[in-house]
């Protein structure tokens, strides 16, 4: 969507403040022990209290509240009766709707003792993220962030995931502009304008380039159920500044 109006700027902030602060508490829930259904209730439970309903259930009916992804599952993981285990890299992704407006908001967490080469992969696509909202100014081409993502993987070695993309954010969850790919796509000629809201979210990979879906209709996986994780933001494109953060830690 874009945002013209300061009543619309103040629900979008509103929708997500509340998804960043169910992604925050969800997380800090996540220890050995819990399974991923009973952390979806802690996220749901506070969606409800916040007069917020679930995205992925308004939009698709998705099994579950929240998006849970432990290890091998890169996104769309189910919640079920998986309990979590020290070592587990878990991406949790929060995306909700209040009064009409969506916000989505995602991180990977790793459960302790984290390996050296995880905490590798988990700070190169949090810098990505960070490079890619960097460059999101109003008259920028939309395909800079893309290629922000890439240049970031590469500098340590890693990929991108081709075939999950950021997208715009707003009236739905998945709003224009589509296709916010994680690469440098040069034959995309789309340019920001100030007042766009998108979802920028880089999927970074220790191995391979694509991810396939289960039987199920859902989970996401790598072939090789090599790792990849994701970190994701909601943000408002502005005229000669960096994009407003919508969805604040
Ligand atoms: O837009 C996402 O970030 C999710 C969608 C949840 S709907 C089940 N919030 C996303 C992640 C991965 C692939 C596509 N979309
Ligand atoms: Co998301
Ligand atoms: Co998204």
């Amino acid at each position: 969507m874009i945002i013209k109006t300061e009543a619309e700027a103040q629900a979008m902030q509103e929708i997500g403040h509340i998804c960043a602060l169910v992604l925050r508490k969800m997380g800090e829930a996540l220890e050995p022990g819990i399974t991923t259904l009973e952390l979806d209730a802690i996220g749901a439970a506070l969606l409800k209290a916040e007069g917020a309903v679930s995205a992925p259930i308004k939009c698709y009916d998705f099994p579950g509240h929240n998006c849970i992804s432990v290890n091998e599952v890169v996104a769309h993981g189910i919640p079920s009766e998986r309990v979590i285990a020290a070592g587990d890299i878990v991406n949790i992704d929060v995306s909700a709707c209040k009064n009409g407006f969506f916000s989505d908001n995602g991180r990977s967490f790793a459960v302790p003792p984290v390996k050296s080469s995880t905490r590798k992969l988990l700070d190169c696509c949090e810098r990505a993220l960070a490079r890619a909202i960097s460059v999101a100014v109003a008259g920028a081409p939309l395909n800079c962030l893309g290629r922000e993502v890439e240049k970031e993987a590469r500098r340590h070695g890693f990929k991108t995931i081709k075939n999950l993309c950021g997208h715009g954010v707003g009236h739905t969850l998945h709003d224009d502009p589509d296709s916010i790919y994680n690469y440098y796509e040069k034959r995309d000629k789309r340019l920001l304008t100030a007042g766009l809201v998108l979802a920028i979210e880089p999927f970074i990979s220790a191995g391979e380039d694509f991810v396939d879906e289960l039987d199920d209709g859902w989970t996401l996986v790598t072939p090789s159920r090599s790792q990849v994780v994701q970190f994701e933001h909601t943000v408002m494109v502005r005229e000669g500044e960096e994009p407003l953060i919508l969805t604040p830690r």
